[in-house]
């Protein structure tokens, strides 16, 4: 494993393990702007940051339970009518170091940042696989795929030295209105090695894992992807399973995220003035759900205030409306009294009408994934 060929990071990351690099921008850099930069999106990898440099011989081997293999090239996928599609992506171990607090979990440590919400350009997965002969809305293929396995240039330890890989669902690979994408542009910009130049999957609406970057090959495979990542990690265990007596095959690989939100105009521990204190945060639900509400308590959830929730500023959020952005972030505002020393809540809710949980330990499970309890931060009212 070679790490010295990594690209140049922002100095404002903070990082959370060198080797491989894993790092989230503060907290401040997720509420200043709708789009996060890309020099301050979160980065997460299992290996070195691999280098493909021969675009011209760059392709994406098509095979598996196919009629028509293929190898497309980089011209092939930029033939196909080009999607920009704003979409969150979220590593399922957001907010892992909290967990970790009620008990102990495995897993790199993330404070509320492993999150970024980015304009993401490239063709639509639908339309690859329409090329070689799989038609929009399949389940399966003549051939007995089910499942589209995406594997990449990378290497990590978990698969023994082996690409990173993951799959997804037929159903969901060849349906346009799912927006999975093969991305070769971040915000505009052609996408950087970091993010998985040439060419990532962006599965929209669910767990970071399964948008797989550094794309070399496209399964079509009759069974789920059997990789580590998909059976041996981002499972969601109940809180009575341990190391010593934890089944992996009783689960199921995670998908879509649950609904979330973070306070990120402050931190865990503030010092403000008494009188009005400006609350604002992100909130962000899987499976293209909207976010219908987030609430703001002072009092430890008590009571209640309604922060006010945008997209794009001027234009009022409605969720799950056409003009909305079906698989981003809101940003949220609300502006509370504070006369003490205490705690402030955020909660969302989604157009399921899904609400965050309480408390961490009612979802605290081993591998620390899907912290979505109520984000509190700590405020101490100073004169
Ligand atoms: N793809 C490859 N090839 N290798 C990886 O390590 N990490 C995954 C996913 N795709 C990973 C990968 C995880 S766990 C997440 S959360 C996202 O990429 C992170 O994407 P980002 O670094 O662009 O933010
Ligand atoms: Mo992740």
């Amino acid at each position: 494993s070679d790490y010295s060929q990594d690209p140049p990071r922002h100095p404002c990351l903070r990082i959370n393990s060198k080797q491989p690099f894993n790092a989230e921008p503060p907290r401040s850099a997720l509420i200043n702007s709708y789009v996060t930069p890309v020099d301050l999106f979160y980065k997460r990898n299992h290996g070195p940051i691999p280098i493909v440099d021969d675009i011209e011989r760059y392709s994406v081997t098509i095979s598996g339970l196919v009629e028509d293999p293929r190898k497309l090239s980089m011209k092939d996928i930029r033939m196909l009518p080009k999607y920009d599609v704003t979409a969150t992506l979220q590593c399922a171990g957001n907010r892992r170091t909290a967990m970790s607090k009620t008990r102990k979990v495995k897993g790199v440590g993330w404070d509320v940042s492993a999150i970024g919400n980015a304009v993401w350009g490239g063709a639509k997965l639908a339309d690859v696989l329409a090329l070689i002969g799989i038609p929009k809305l399949a389940s399966s293929t003549k051939t007995g795929g089910r499942h589209v396995e995406f594997v990449s240039v990378d290497k990590c330890k978990e698969e023994n030295g082996g690409p990173y890989k993951a799959s997804i669902p037929l159903i969901q690979a060849t349906n346009p209105e799912a927006d999975v994408l093969l991305a070769y542009e971040m915000n505009g910009e052609t996408l950087n090695r970091d993010h998985g130049y040439p060419l990532r999957v962006v599965v929209p609406g669910v767990i970071g894992a399964r948008s797989v970057k550094w794309l070399d090959s496209i399964n079509i495979i009759a069974d789920e992807c059997q990789g580590f990542f998909m059976q041996k990690d981002y499972k969601m265990f109940p809180p009575s399973v341990d190391w010593d007596n934890i089944n992996w095959s009783t689960r199921r690989p995670q998908m879509d995220f649950p609904v979330q939100s973070a306070i990120c105009s402050l931190e865990d521990v503030n010092v403000v003035r008494p009188g009005k204190v400006p609350v604002r945060g992100y909130a962000v639900s899987g499976g293209g759900r909207g976010i219908e509400r987030v609430d703001v308590s002072v009092d430890g959830g008590k009571t209640w205030v309604e922060a006010t929730r945008y997209q794009k500023i001027g234009t009022p959020y409605i969720s799950d409306d056409a003009s909305s952005d079906k698989w981003a972030w809101v940003l949220f505002e609300a502006t509370v009294d504070v006369p003490n020393n205490t705690e402030i809540v955020a909660k969302a809710v989604d157009s399921a009408a899904n609400v965050q949980p309480q408390n961490v330990e009612s979802i605290w499970n081993l591998r620390g994934i899907l912290n979505t309890s109520w984000h509190g931060v700590q405020v101490r009212v100073g004169h």
